[in-house]
């Protein structure tokens, strides 16, 4: 494609922002509120990211519903009423589409087209981008909002295409749902993602197949409806909430908490303690101590207990030993948070099936082989995840100075000063993009963070008569060191995930999120603005040759 017409002139925009999830829809409104014109493409033919594409059976969010929502606006908290303590995918989808009605933000957006190539032109000092309807737009500011589990992974089995049955990736489970009344179902996984889905899937499948390569920890959500005492709660304390969320390492509205070792008290108190957060249940659990992710005996005795309340659920010795063959520390890898999950492997209409000992073969036209068995199956789900934090991005070509594909310079591994400019590729924010904290957090909360960093240095740039913001590399090379460095002492990672990259084949590997904590983070980023962003190189307007004339840039 053209990078330029050939004739006339391109449409021009301030701004244009990648995707219409919880980040692309915060970063239209600050923009829009600096006066700035804007311009959102996304994929799907709604809002809401993750929460618009993931409609498998059982998909809720395993953050708490009142920390999982916008804090900019106090109208917003004080009216919207969440109705479950983890919301559902619907209702998530429906807070995400009242969000874009009640703050107007549909206008702006071009549903159901994909970002295809973005492209810095130096001399113009603006990114030229082309979508997936053949459109080629201009814009002085790029943001990604493109998410961080976007990019589904699906393995490449040997017969894929001879599968005479349907097949299907949760995350792009159709709107209608699926109907598996009656169905042999394969669960392919035992992420998030399948732990939340098989339970659901098991209530109406004639027999559920589970392939787990890789047993994992997972804790109880205790889920509940908010009833309106706590609803009126809520409402009352959401400010103290969020200055708890801003002071907590995760974004999460909860208190330090009440020891900080497990080593620090006896084996009585210990347990009690251990005890208490596992009825209170929930991804907190990781934080029932503070060194739990640091310190290998205290989370050696942090998942034992685990272990053991696992076991007490499971009926049968040789599928609880399976789920328990656990290799590696809670935490190394994303926690799961389960409703009813070990519990469903007492039905009789489930099979536990390890694919680590006996690897998945091939897909058969009648269903799957492993190097074991064969199992007929009339629906495939692949619950194989996504292709984190980098995916979304390296699916677009984005090029910066002198046409370097952003797919080069991370080559190697992944890094971006301060997780938002990656430099060589002035004028493009990342949210939540590598060297942040990301999704090690409560994400919709470092959404905000990360925009209103990215909308304050817009206004910054505006004030000054900049056109042009970069990384400087050396600050950059400092910040990723320091990434490494801080994942290089945490328990995270220690292990193979979709956390290191290593669900991809030929991706870089290594922890690309910031791990000393999204209230250090906050401090670090706001220093920054204070002292005049240090480490980011801007460029005054008269610098930009043959400016055009109606960039309303400029117009200010
Ligand atoms: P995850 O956590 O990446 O889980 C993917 C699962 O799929 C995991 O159990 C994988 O096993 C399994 N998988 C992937 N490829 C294969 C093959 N080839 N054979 C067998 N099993 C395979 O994705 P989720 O969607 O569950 O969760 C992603 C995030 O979304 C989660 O962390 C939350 O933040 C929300 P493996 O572990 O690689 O052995």
């Amino acid at each position: 494609m053209a990078w330029r017409p050939e004739s006339g002139e391109l449409v021009d925009f301030d701004v244009v922002i990648i995707g219409a999830g919880a980040a692309g829809l915060y970063a239209l409104h600050r923009v829009r509120g600096l006066g700035l014109s804007a311009k959102v493409y996304e994929k799907g033919d709604g809002v809401g990211g993750t929460w618009y594409w993931n409609r498998y059976p059982g998909a809720r969010c395993d953050v708490e519903s009142w920390d999982y929502c916008y804090t900019f606006s106090e109208e917003l908290e004080l009216e919207w009423e969440w109705t479950e303590r983890f919301p559902t995918q619907p209702e998530l989808e429906r807070y995400f589409n009242h969000v874009a009605d009640r703050f107007d933000l549909r206008r702006d957006i071009e549903f159901e087209t994909r970002v295809d190539q973005a492209r810095f032109d130096d001399d113009q000092c603006r990114w030229l981008i082309s979508t997936s309807n053949g459109e080629t737009v201009s814009a002085r500011f790029l943001i990604s909002a493109a998410g961080c589990l976007s990019e589904v992974n699906t393995p490449r089995f040997e017969g894929v295409e001879t599968f005479e049955g349907r097949q299907i990736h949760t995350a792009r489970w159709p709107k209608g749902g699926i109907d598996v009344t009656g169905m042999r179902v394969g669960v392919i996984g035992t992420g998030s993602t399948a732990v939340q889905a098989i339970p659901q899937l098991a209530k109406q499948a004639d027999h559920l197949f589970v392939f787990q390569r890789t047993p994992q920890f997972a804790i109880p959500a205790r889920n509940r409806p908010i009833d309106a005492d706590h609803l009126e709660e809520l409402k009352h304390n959401y400010r103290e909430r969020w200055e708890l969320k801003r002071s907590n390492p995760v974004g999460m509205g909860r208190r330090p908490p009440e020891v900080s070792s497990a080593l620090e008290v006896d084996e009585t108190t210990r347990t009690r303690i251990m005890e208490d957060s596992w009825a209170l249940g929930g991804p907190g659990f990781a934080r029932t101590f503070d060194d739990v992710m640091t310190n290998a005996e205290s989370n050696q005795i942090t998942s034992q207990f685990v272990l053991d309340k696992i076991k007490e659920k499971v009926a049968d010795p040789a599928v609880a030993e399976s789920l328990l063959a656990i290799d590696h520390p809670l935490g190394a890898r994303r926690l799961i948070v389960e409703i009813d999950y070990f519990e469903t492997y007492n039905r009789e209409n489930v099979t536990l099936v390890d694919v680590a000992t006996a690897p998945i073969e091939e897909i058969t036209p009648q269903g799957l082989r492993t190097t074991e068995d064969s199992y007929e199956l009339d629906l495939i789900v692949y619950a194989t995840g996504f292709d984190g934090m980098t995916g979304a991005l390296l699916a677009m070509d984005i090029r910066g100075v002198g046409g370097l594909p952003l797919r080069a310079k991370w080559a190697e591994g992944a890094g971006a000063y301060l997780g938002l400019v990656a430099s060589g590729f002035p004028n493009f924010f990342m949210i939540t993009g590598p060297g942040s904290p990301a999704v090690f957090s409560n994400v919709i909360f470092s959404i905000e963070q990360h925009v209103d960093w990215i909308a304050d240095c817009l206004a910054h740039m505006l004030d000054h008569g900049l056109h042009r913001i970069d990384a400087d590399p050396e600050a950059e090379a400092q910040w990723t060191q320091q990434v490494h460095d801080i994942a290089a002492q945490s328990i995270v990672g220690k292990t193979d995930s979709w956390w290191t990259g290593a669900n991809i084949e030929g991706k870089p590997q290594g922890v690309t999120f910031y791990l000393g904590g999204t209230h250090t983070y906050r401090e670090i980023c706001e220093e920054n603005a204070a002292n005049g962003y240090k480490g980011f190189v801007f460029r005054e307007a008269h610098h930009t040759a043959a400016r055009k004339p109606h960039l309303r840039w400029n117009q200010r």
